[in-house]
């Protein structure tokens, strides 16, 4: 096995890059302004006038991380943050030099549903038609935020027109009163793993490699056009102005929890096990790799414990899924040390992307059953420098594919055909997913279904205030 490289620690330009792209914003709620331009010079006076002076910017959070740190409460914060798509973007800038501009950000999620599964008929209005920018905006409460959101929206009403708007607030009790604060609706903890950003993780003293354990530090290019790559070099900007930006993906995925909750009980008696098996984790956070038959919370909460392992390597090596099967939403999102290459490491960490959703809808109500879930689920966002490489290889190659991980075997020496992630794999038609475990194959129905997607480009300061203000 290859000895893992120690990165450089370049100086990144934190006060360049949005603050929801590398760090993230703080947020218990979050609304989602998605917008139309209809005059665009009167846009681009209200960019420079109304929404670049609150635009969070990494330096700031930063700051903020440090302050925490150093045992500081965080004050009641707001964070926003913009991007746009291609056909925003065309608007306020002359793309038609752009060397290399991401082809499926030029294409569109629209147009890029049919290769993912995903069916536009079920999207909400909003996500069909023209859509030019989002607006995230963060916040303590879903009041404050909503209130923000408001006025950000009455500042720009006569530029813009928002074509949908979105709500997420992180959950803090489930209807039975117990804390699942950083918990999706499913019930499992959610933002644990996040890669490591050279320049920004501070490396272990012990292994310089990984920030947290299991968390390996990879390069800032990854994430952000203009940083340093894998290779070492810049990573190329289509045009000089996208510099520092990111490609923002959204998704508005819709989950049916009691039909989860009960199909989980369907198939095992010992329902909360098998959920564990499908996801690679116990709700509580801790990996089915370290604790393989009971949650251990203590673990699952504890950053030092609970992202340390992989799914080859000794002391917990599982070449068979006999702990943990290889279509379990963390091995197929984030297969680790399981592409049988001499370099299937490295071709994992080069899929990586920074998450940084937040759930939608309110708490499962007594009247609710099945076939009559309220709509709740998670407004998946993520970063990346390149969304065929980032996100849309991880769905369509890795979670929408049964034969991934492929070349691997069961214990008697016969290949395995893992099969379909069924927490978010997708089938052409809604058709039904299909998971093969060690003792039995699984079919399930969508339990999280899209019901809308966006492409976007969040771009730097220098662009919002210079070019795209222009
Ligand atoms: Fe996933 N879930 O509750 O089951 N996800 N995810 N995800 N996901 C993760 O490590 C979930 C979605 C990734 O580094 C955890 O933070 C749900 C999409 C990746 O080991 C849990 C939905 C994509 C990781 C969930 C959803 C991904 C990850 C474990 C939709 C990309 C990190 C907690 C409703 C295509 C893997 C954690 C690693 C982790 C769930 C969506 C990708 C609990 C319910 C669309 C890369």
């Amino acid at each position: 096995m290859a000895t893992k490289p120690v990165l450089a620690q370049p100086a990144l330009p934190l006060a360049e890059i949005q603050g929801d792209v590398l760090i993230g914003l703080k947020k218990r709620a979050e609304a989602f302004l998605f917008f139309e331009i209809t005059d665009v010079s009167r846009f681009k006076q209200d960019l420079k006038g109304a929404l670049l002076p609150l635009v969070t910017f990494s330096d700031v959070l930063a700051d903020l991380e440090r302050h925490k740190a150093a045992g500081g409460t965080l004050p009641p914060f707001l964070g926003l943050n913009l991007a746009f798509t291609k056909a925003g973007l065309g608007k306020l800038a002359d793309l038609s030099g752009a060397q290399g501009l991401d082809a499926s950000f030029s294409a569109g999620a629209a147009q890029q549903a049919d290769a993912l599964n995903d069916d536009i008929g079920v999207w909400d209005q909003g996500y069909r038609g023209n859509l030019d920018g989002v607006i995230l905006i963060t916040g303590l409460t879903q009041a404050s935020t909503g209130d923000q959101a408001d006025g950000v929206a009455s500042a720009i009403r006569h530029s813009t027109r928002i074509v949908a708007r979105e709500t997420g607030r992180v959950r803090s009790r489930d209807p039975g009163g117990q804390d699942v604060s950083g918990h999706e609706h499913f019930g499992f903890a959610d933002g644990i793993s996040q890669p490591g950003v050279a320049g920004l993780t501070p490396p272990s003293p012990a292994d310089p490699t990984q920030g947290l354990p299991g968390q390996d530090i990879l390069s800032p290019g990854l994430f952000v056009l203009g940083l340093p790559g894998p290779d070492g070099k810049p990573v190329g900007a289509p045009l000089p102005w996208m510099t520092h930006g990111s490609y923002m993906v959204f998704r508005k995925l819709e989950q049916k929890v009691l039909a989860f909750e009960r199909f989980l009980k369907d198939e095992d008696p010992n329902s909360d096990l098998l959920g564990a098996r499908l996801v690679g984790r116990w709700k509580s956070g801790a990996p089915m790799m370290k604790t393989s038959t009971a949650d251990d919370p203590a673990m699952g909460g504890d950053p030092q414990r609970n992202n340390d392992f992989d799914f080859q390597k000794a002391p917990n090596a599982d070449p068979h899924q006999k702990t943990c099967p290889f279509a379990a939403h963390i091995r197929k999102s984030y297969p680790r040390d399981d592409i049988p290459l001499p370099n299937g490491e490295e071709i994992a960490e080069s899929h990586r992307i920074l998450r940084a959703g937040i759930p939608f809808g309110d708490e499962v109500a007594a009247t609710e059953g099945i076939g009559s879930e309220a709509s709740r689920g998670l407004l998946f966002v993520c970063y990346q420098a390149s969304i065929p490489e980032g996100f849309e290889f991880i769905q369509q190659s890795w979670c929408n594919n049964p034969g991934f991980v492929f070349g691997r075997t069961d214990s008697a020496g016969n290949p395995v055909d893992p099969g379909h992630d069924i927490v978010i794999g997708q089938v052409a038609g809604g058709a039904n997913r299909t998971t093969t475990l060690p003792e039995k194959t699984l079919q399930a129905p969508p339990f999280v279904t899209s019901k809308g997607a966006a492409y976007f480009f969040a771009p730097s300061r220098t662009a919002l205030s210079g070019v795209l203000a222009a």
